[in-house]
């Protein structure tokens, strides 16, 4: 599914994110930019040392949570990878939302800024972290959108989502929103 706002496109794809050819990709991180398991370690496991590497090296003090930053893709095809630390999904009144909405606005500012056109998301915070699908899908696409109306320099959003269930909420999310 792919909607344009303004000339530019917000689409879903069913897929794994390590494998797009974008600009940059998006990586699920912790706020301690330690690696770990889902979308991190896919994104450590086929982007090589080099990434961990820089990211120690240039943010040794972790990234907070609703926040990103950016390294090298090393072996990836991508140009960058934007490391965004969602938060953990606490029952909702510890902030998630904003929290959830902070880390992808930081995170595709962080993409503009050094040029990309094309940049693919996951679902930040769906998996590990448990936040639930269909309010994450809303602040996911919402969040993007707003993004998409008023960046110049973003061209393509695309979400890469692992599952049929996955894509089917996003789904239900995007004709909700552009309704
Ligand atoms: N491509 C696209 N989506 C994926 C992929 C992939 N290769 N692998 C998993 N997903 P998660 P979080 C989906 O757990 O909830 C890590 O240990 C997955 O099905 O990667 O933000 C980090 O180090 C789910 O829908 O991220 C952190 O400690 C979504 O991506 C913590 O997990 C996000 O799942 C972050 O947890």
């Amino acid at each position: 599914m792919r909607v344009s706002i303004q000339g530019r496109t917000l689409e879903l794809a069913l897929g794994d994110i390590t494998d797009q050819e974008v600009d940059a990709i998006v990586n699920a991180a912790n706020s301690q930019l330690a690696g770990g398991g889902g979308v991190d370690g896919a994104v450590h496991r086929r982007g090589g040392r080099t990434i961990m590497a820089d990211t120690t090296k240039r943010y040794p003090g972790g990234c907070p949570t609703g926040s990103a930053v950016i390294s090298t893709a090393g072996d990836l095809p991508a140009r960058f990878v934007i490391h965004a630390v969602g938060p953990r999904w606490g029952g909702g009144q510890s902030g998630e939302a904003k929290l959830l909405e902070s880390a992808y606005r930081t995170a595709l500012g962080l993409a503009s800024e050094h040029g990309c056109a094309s940049v693919a998301l996951p679902a930040l915070s769906c998996g590990v972290y448990g936040y639930p699908i269909d309010e994450a899908s809303r602040i996911a696409l919402a969040t993007t959108q707003s993004f998409l109306e008023q960046d110049p320099n973003v061209q393509l959003a695309r979400f890469v989502l692992f599952s049929e269930g996955m894509l089917g909420a996003f789904s239900a999310a995007l004709e909700e929103l552009s309704s």
